[in-house]
């Protein structure tokens, strides 16, 4: 039983030309016509396997096999298709293109369970800034008061967006868990870890949390040239210590992240001082109780230095997701898994955040990774060799097929 390695590139070739960006990268968010593109690339190929499609109200899509009968427990291959900003061909479509390769590859083949490819709605958050949206719209975190709450920088709702027409059958979005045997999730690694040590696999223990905040620091416009140094409140250079408060708060613990992605100034002119700063601060590890003790520590300094620089200071939570450790059971299978194909790995905990954590919390669930080269993602550099990539969906099928004892 072999992935059909050269239709996996294909696909992978395919959906990366379904960007906004062209030739900086992917940049395909949810709901976006490129979004909507690659979705019908993936339902054309899911239907030449003869699969039923349904997509939830988030558009979060379930494709199951032909095979699939009512009552049996099934097996879910899941990821995302949304991307960053100028982000990478692989984070997220690597592991649906890979779950297709595992459908493919099974679909002439009688099933112990039942087999779907699960699609994730707005996994990046780069719509409305919280990652795993769809998936914790499933997962039961997100609920409807959500669709209101949920707004993108035109301050246009997650409701209103939806309305859009969908591209397959609308279902409910709760899933029933009690019927999911078990998830998987296929990704690239998206760090450093595997290729430095030359390992083509990982297997993932512990899923990072994290928790965002938006921080807005309002000091006293002026203008740049007639204002004394001594008699200003300028809040992007509150802004720039906090941030670097934040860097000397978390950089010794070596392990923890903490990252300011998105920042601006307001009236963003060169000769005017800045009268508003606005950032995003995110924290992350694979102890909650760390990133909690870290944005305590943080949130506290950013105070501090608004008293100091006499500029108001509000900020807010905007999403959070916590720690998890994946399946003992399910590692060990894939453990032993590799060992008997002879295929050199190591087990890690993630560093990114994905949507297996969502799911982890309710359903049986084991994550793998590729190497990521330079160990760069989220960038237009993000790659991945070809072999590791066929490797790791050549693996996702075995450890299927062992789950679905196909
Ligand atoms: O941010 C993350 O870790 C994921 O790529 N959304
Ligand atoms: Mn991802
Ligand atoms: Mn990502
Ligand atoms: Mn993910």
């Amino acid at each position: 039983m072999k992935v059909n390695g050269d239709q996996l590139l294909e696909d992978l070739l395919t959906l990366k030309e379904f960007t906004d960006t062209p030739g900086n990268g992917v940049t395909r968010f949810s709901y976006g016509e490129n979004d909507r593109k690659a979705r019908e690339y993936i339902f054309r190929q899911a239907r030449l396997l003869g699969c039923d499609i349904k997509t939830d109200a988030l558009k979060n899509v379930r494709i199951s096999m032909p095979q699939n009968r009512q009552g049996r427990k099934r097996v879910v291959i899941g990821s995302h298709v949304d991307t960053v900003r100028n982000g990478g061909w692989l984070d997220g479509i690597y592991g649906v293109t890979g779950g297709l390769a595992v459908l493919r590859a099974l679909k002439d083949c009688e099933l112990g369970m039942n087999l779907e490819l699960a699609v994730f709605a707005e996994e990046e958050g780069s719509n409305f800034g919280s990652t795993m949206t769809g998936s914790k719209f499933i997962a039961g975190d997100y609920g409807e008061a959500d669709l209101d709450k949920l707004k993108n920088d035109e301050g246009v709702s997650l409701r209103r967006i939806l309305e859009e027409p969908s591209l397959s059958e609308i279902e409910d979005v709760v899933w029933d868990f009690s019927e999911v045997a078990a998830m998987l999730e296929l990704h690239i690694e998206q760090g450093p870890v595997l290729e430095r040590k030359g390992l083509p696999l990982g297997i993932v223990d512990a899923i990072f949390g994290m928790q965002v905040i938006e921080v807005e620091l309002t000091g006293v416009g002026n203008h740049a040239g007639a204002t004394p140094m001594i008699d200003r409140k300028d809040a992007l250079c509150a802004a720039s210590q906090c941030i670097l408060a934040a860097e000397e708060i978390v950089r010794p613990d070596g392990r923890s992240v903490v990252t300011v992605g998105r920042i601006h100034a307001e009236p963003d002119c060169s000769n005017v001082i800045p009268e508003k700063a606005w950032f995003t601060l995110e924290v992350r590890d694979s102890d909650n109780e760390k990133i909690l003790k870290y944005m305590e520590r943080i949130i506290a300094r950013i105070k501090e230095i608004s008293t100091e620089r006499g500029v108001a200071c509000r900020i807010n939570k905007t999403s959070s997701s916590k720690p998890l450790r994946l399946d003992p059971e399910l590692i060990e299978r894939m453990k032993s898994l590799a060992e008997a194909k002879g295929i050199p790995h190591q087990v890690m905990d993630s560093g990114a955040v994905h949507d297996a954590c969502m799911i982890a919390r309710h359903a049986k669930t084991g994550m793998i990774f590729v190497p990521s080269l330079g160990g760069r993602s989220h960038v237009p550099q993000e790659n991945t060799s070809e072999k590791d990539l066929v490797l790791g969906a050549q693996f996702l099928l075995e450890i299927t097929a062992n789950l679905i004892n196909a």
